[in-house]
């Protein structure tokens, strides 16, 4: 058996590799097949572990998001490249229709979880720890750049949080990342996708077995809320008087909060005081926001259905956003026991103790269905990246020596199935090799 260096520089290496591949140059794709373009919370990530190969490379992939980003403040969930085969791609967002979409550039019309101000911080950090050109180079990034993080974040906070709830409301489960999870069937069983255009999917041609994927029935569901929106020229009032899909989304909310904080800090330190105060206060508000929306009896928090009123409290890994924002002390400590224990990665027939993306003992559990219980690397990631920053280097050192165990089949799937291990979705997907070279960091 080879010996714990070896596979640790094999792993390292490996992940390299794939980041290599899937580099076009400004930008790296999410996946070599199945996802042939840029997607806006992956770029975090990928940048993240990209800050380990090359700073400056790490920089482009920010910058080149940035670039795309809405006149009001909204980052897009996809910056379209010019590779075909990607369904829905520009023809079918038509972004045109919009009053604020950016020029030049084509990109969806809906956002996803804003995480981009965790990898600015990390790749600061690498830099400094570096000196010279990379440190300039990062400094330098941060001043540009943070107007376009500030936008974002004051975006999110008003747009999509009109009353002040402290929760961000979503009309596309696309935009809560995790398309197809339990957590959004109540709300999508209310969505009565009617006469439309006809579409193909592409991405059952790239995973070959389509029950890794959402149903057909689902996409129908994914296609009819973008047209929607087309219909109301993407704007959010409009869109919030029309659509058929409101939530209130936990997860979202957790990372706003624990974004704004990383955003104040940043904006601190480059002597930008009054917005740092403004990102307080947005991270205050959203962690009461998530806070307040944990269920006594589970301790899981619940998203919420916005056309019904009605809480949604399907045990999913959305339900440990209060891992990701903290903000109550007993809150916490109960997610971080109920996250050990055996709805959860203690599970005993876990093949690795990570979270899947539903609790196995939930009723909507599916093991090999994308968001409905496989393990995502990245997510295991972020609550071990959540964990270390709140000072919970057990829960970090845990989650990342069963992660790095997973990693070990060099596959760099897209999802694991929890009791076997075995790869599912795409493999050489960009955001897990990233996360497995910041894990060996
Ligand atoms: C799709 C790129 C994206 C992720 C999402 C994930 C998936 C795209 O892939 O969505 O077409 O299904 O759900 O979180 O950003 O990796």
């Amino acid at each position: 058996m080879e010996d714990d260096t070896a596979g640790t520089a094999r792993l390292g290496d490996a992940a390299a590799d794939v980041l290599r591949r899937n580099d076009l140059g400004h930008l790296t794709v999410a996946a070599p097949e199945l996802y042939p373009h840029q997607w806006s919370w992956d770029t975090a990530f990928i940048a993240i572990g990209l800050s380990h190969l090359s700073v400056s490379r790490a920089i482009t992939e920010m910058s080149s998001l940035l670039t795309a980003q809405w006149r009001r403040g909204m980052i897009p969930h996809i910056v379209f490249d010019t590779a075909p085969g990607y369904f829905p791609g520009p023809e079918r967002w038509r972004t045109a229709v919009a009053s604020d979409a950016p020029a030049g550039v084509q990109t969806s019309g809906i956002c996803q979880p804003p995480v981009h101000s965790v990898a600015v911080a990390r790749i600061l950090d690498q830099a400094r720890r570096r000196g010279g050109a990379d440190r300039r180079a990062a400094e330098e990034f941060l001043t540009e750049s943070l107007d376009g993080w500030l936008a974002w974040h004051r975006w999110l906070a008003t747009s999509r949080d009109p009353e002040g709830s402290g929760l961000v409301e979503i009309h596309h489960s696309w935009e809560s990342g995790m398309d197809n999870s339990p957590r959004w069937d109540a709300p999508y069983s209310r969505v009565d996708a009617g006469e439309m255009e006809p579409f193909t999917r592409n991405d059952t041609t790239h995973v070959t077995d389509a029950a890794e994927r959402p149903t057909d029935a689902e996409y129908r569901r994914y296609i009819w809320l973008v047209d929607q929106m087309v219909a109301a020229r993407y704007d959010e009032e409009a869109i919030r008087r029309t659509i058929d899909f409101r939530v209130a989304d936990v997860f979202a909310s957790a990372l706003l909060a624990l974004s704004s904080e990383i955003l104040a800090e940043l904006a601190a330190g480059a002597g930008r005081h009054r917005d740092a105060r403004d990102m307080e206060e947005i991270a205050a508000r959203f962690r009461s926001g998530v806070i307040a929306a944990v269920s006594p009896r589970s301790g899981l928090a619940q998203d919420r259905d916005l056309r019904t009123g009605a809480w949604l409290p399907t045990a999913t890994i959305g339900g440990f956003a209060p891992l990701l924002c903290g903000g109550d002390v007993a809150v916490v400590r109960r997610q971080r026991e109920l996250l050990l224990g055996p709805e959860w990665c203690g599970h005993p027939d876990l093949r690795h103790a990570v979270p899947p993306s539903t609790s196995p003992t939930s009723p909507e559990f599916r093991p090999r269905q994308y968001w409905r219980g496989p393990q995502w690397p990245v997510i295991t990631w972020l609550f071990g990246w959540a964990a270390r920053r709140r000072g919970d280097e057990a829960l970090e050192g845990q989650l990342r020596e069963e992660s790095l165990r997973q990693l070990g089949d060099l596959r760099f799937a897209e999802y694991y199935e929890p009791f076997t291990g075995e790869a599912l979705g795409s493999r050489s997907q960009s955001w897990t090799a990233a996360v497995a070279l910041d894990w060996l960091a």
